[in-house]
């Protein structure tokens, strides 16, 4: 594998076992979600999931090479209830996956379906561990919201805010500062109900650290706000090496459990 991980066929999604061994396990994400055998279940209709969020300006954002994040450590956020037990989970940070074109992007599909991208809102549980590092080894250690993109006419006036600040983070470890207010209550969608199961980080190493919650229904962006996020450079010098697509494909659920709530 080429020095470092990435999408390419060198280095991509089929070879990341070679260097972390964790890729290869029996507890990865993402998963193609197949509706038909998704269970109901009624301890999660129950024990509703619920999450508080807070406002925030002046958060940053930074070019990891392999798309952009959002630091976003929030104390006083709160994710519980749902799948994850009597724990409280904390933001830590968000991101996106996406595609070369909007037929695909997403990491999760659904019913063998891709979306055009993904975003994920990282949280950790601060009820049992120290610190993000400490959570990330260990199986309850991380809950992740995913959220599917649809392509649509009206721009996302949330994922703007974002947009608007990626000229400034063209190349491989720039960051900035991102002005508006933040509220990350705004990217999740109207209907809440969503799947859940247990799996691993999609990127290198791959730890079988995450209590997954992917919504069920998708929230909308426009064509050109994704091929914003295409036009983010891979590379930290002048060479120009676009981040066209950033997901890792589906891989086997094998005999967990994937359970859904109809919220
Ligand atoms: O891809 C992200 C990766 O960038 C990093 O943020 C990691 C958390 O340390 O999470 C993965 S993911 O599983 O949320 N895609
Ligand atoms: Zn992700």
């Amino acid at each position: 594998m080429a020095a470092e991980w990435g999408y390419s066929p060198t280095n991509g999604p089929d070879v990341w076992a070679r260097l972390f061994p964790q890729a290869g396990g029996a507890r990865q994400s993402p998963v193609d979600i197949c509706t038909s055998i998704a269970s109901s279940d009624s301890n999660l209709e129950m024990k509703k999931l619920t999450f508080a969020y807070e406002s925030q300006s002046d958060l940053r954002i930074l070019n990891t090479g392999h798309g952009w994040k959002v630091e976003a450590p929030q104390s006083g956020s709160r994710l519980e209830g749902g799948p994850l037990g009597e724990d409280i989970y904390q933001l830590e940070q968000f991101h996106c996956h996406w595609g070369e074109t909007s037929a695909e992007g997403s990491e999760h599909t659904v019913d063998g379906r891709a979306y055009a991208g993904e975003l994920h809102l990282v949280h950790w549980n601060t009820t049992k561990y120290q610190s993000f590092a400490e959570a990330a080894q260990h199986p309850d250690g991380l809950a992740v919201l995913g959220v599917f993109f649809d392509v649509g006419n009206e721009s996302n006036d949330e994922i703007e805010k974002i947009v608007s600040t990626l000229s400034e983070i063209k190349f491989k470890g720039q960051f900035t500062d991102i002005p508006d207010v933040i509220d990350p209550t705004t990217f999740l969608p109207s209907g809440l109900g969503y799947w859940t199961y247990l799996g691993s980080l999609t990127t290198p190493p791959c730890n079988e650290c995450v209590i997954w919650i992917v919504y069920k229904e998708p929230i909308t962006v426009t064509e050109e706000q994704l091929v914003q996020f295409r036009c983010l450079s891979a590379c930290s010098g002048e060479a120009e090496e676009f981040i066209v697509k950033n997901y890792r494909p589906p891989q086997p659920l094998g005999n967990r459990a994937l359970r859904e709530c109809n919220a």
